[in-house]
């Protein structure tokens, strides 16, 4: 048997922490053969929740699940993590303004890359859920000097999924057999999903649709105001989808993708012209545990003209924030 991997997710006690920790338990995300330590954070008033889903936990006896510990403070639910999912976050209240609600997660993502910095282990790799997750993976970042900024990343693979997800219904084609999708920028409407270097059996998604309208329209629309329809149909936000989205970015980054291309938002190193170290939505592989951007894809204007505004609410965000990190 091999040794527990600890993994802390925090807003443990919500809604998409409910969705997440028992597909975590039963090794959907690490593998079927890799036993877990859970450790779980959420606020003060929330631990009795918490304890209502750990009891859930043991009572599912999954096999895999080797230990679980519920914590308000974050240096305990970080200690020694290799995995963090930092889902918890503040969300906007009635009448709150987009600079205060900055600043809330400013002040909860700088603690807890604080706290990463001091007790996880070293080559922790953490995935920001929680909005606006880009931002708050820079924050958290940022708050960490010890530790490599690219194990900080920010969840995309929601976008991405939702993608694949119009394409296959467009062209009446199965997802598992769509490639080379990316999303670029930031986890928000204003992210740019680009099928055009996308196949499926090797054929172009592009050719198969020819639909510049659709694309700039439907598409484009649809993926990017996606989590409001589903707000709107179910009074609640995306958890379900967010949660597996959540394992579909851990599981490849730890396992590998073979070759597939998947979306991150990892901290930029330059490529296609994004300023180093904004945190950004690219098409990436992974292998051994590493994500690499999938380069000398050729950007042409309608591409230029979308990265250029999702990139430019990201840089506006970071102003934003700048004034709160040391
Ligand atoms: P819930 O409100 O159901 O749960 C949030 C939990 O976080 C609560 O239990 C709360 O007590 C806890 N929490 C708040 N501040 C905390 C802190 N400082 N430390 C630890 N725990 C804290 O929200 P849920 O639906 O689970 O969504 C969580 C976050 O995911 C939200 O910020 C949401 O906007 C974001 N999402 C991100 C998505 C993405 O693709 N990146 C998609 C889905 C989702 O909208």
């Amino acid at each position: 048997m091999k040794a527990p991997v600890r993994v802390a997710v925090t807003g443990a006690a919500g809604q998409i922490g409910y969705s997440l920790l028992f597909r975590i338990a039963s090794g959907e995300m690490l593998g079927k053969d890799q036993p877990v330590i859970l450790q779980l954070l959420d606020l003060p008033q929330a631990q009795n929740a918490v304890k209502g889903v750990m009891m859930e936990l043991e009572d599912c006896a999954f096999p895999l699940l080797a230990g679980m510990v519920a914590t308000d403070d974050p240096e305990v639910a970080f200690k020694d993590v290799q995995v963090a999912l930092l889902v918890g976050a503040r969300p906007r209240s009635k009448g709150m303004e987009r600079k205060d609600l900055l600043a809330a997660n400013a002040e909860i993502f700088t603690v807890q890359g604080r706290a990463l910095n001091k007790v996880a282990d070293r080559n922790v790799k953490v995935l920001v859920v929680g909005n606006p997750a880009n931002t708050n993976a820079y924050i958290a970042m940022k708050s960490a000097p010890d530790l490599n900024p690219n194990n900080f990343t920010a969840m995309l693979r929601l976008d991405h999924n939702r993608a694949l997800s119009q394409i296959a219904a467009k062209t009446g084609k199965a997802v598992a057999d769509i490639e080379k999708l990316a999303v670029w920028g930031n986890h928000s409407p204003t992210m740019y999903a680009d099928y055009r270097y996308a196949t499926i059996n090797g054929e172009s998604v592009k050719t198969m649709i020819n639909d510049h309208e659709w694309n700039r329209d439907v598409f484009l629309p649809t993926v990017g105001k996606r989590g409001a329809a589903i707000i709107e149909a179910r009074g609640l936000s995306s958890a379900a989808s967010a949660a597996n989205a959540a394992i579909d970015h851990i599981r490849d980054w730890v396992l590998g993708t073979n070759g597939k291309w998947v979306t991150m938002g990892i901290p930029s190193d330059g490529s296609y012209g994004i300023p180093q170290e904004v945190m950004f939505g690219y098409p990436v592989t992974c292998e051994n545990g590493q994500y690499k951007i999938v380069e000398g894809l050729e950007i042409d204007e309608f591409s230029r003209e979308r990265i250029n505004f999702t990139l430019a609410e990201l840089e506006e965000e970071r102003a934003g924030v700048a004034h709160l990190l040391g």
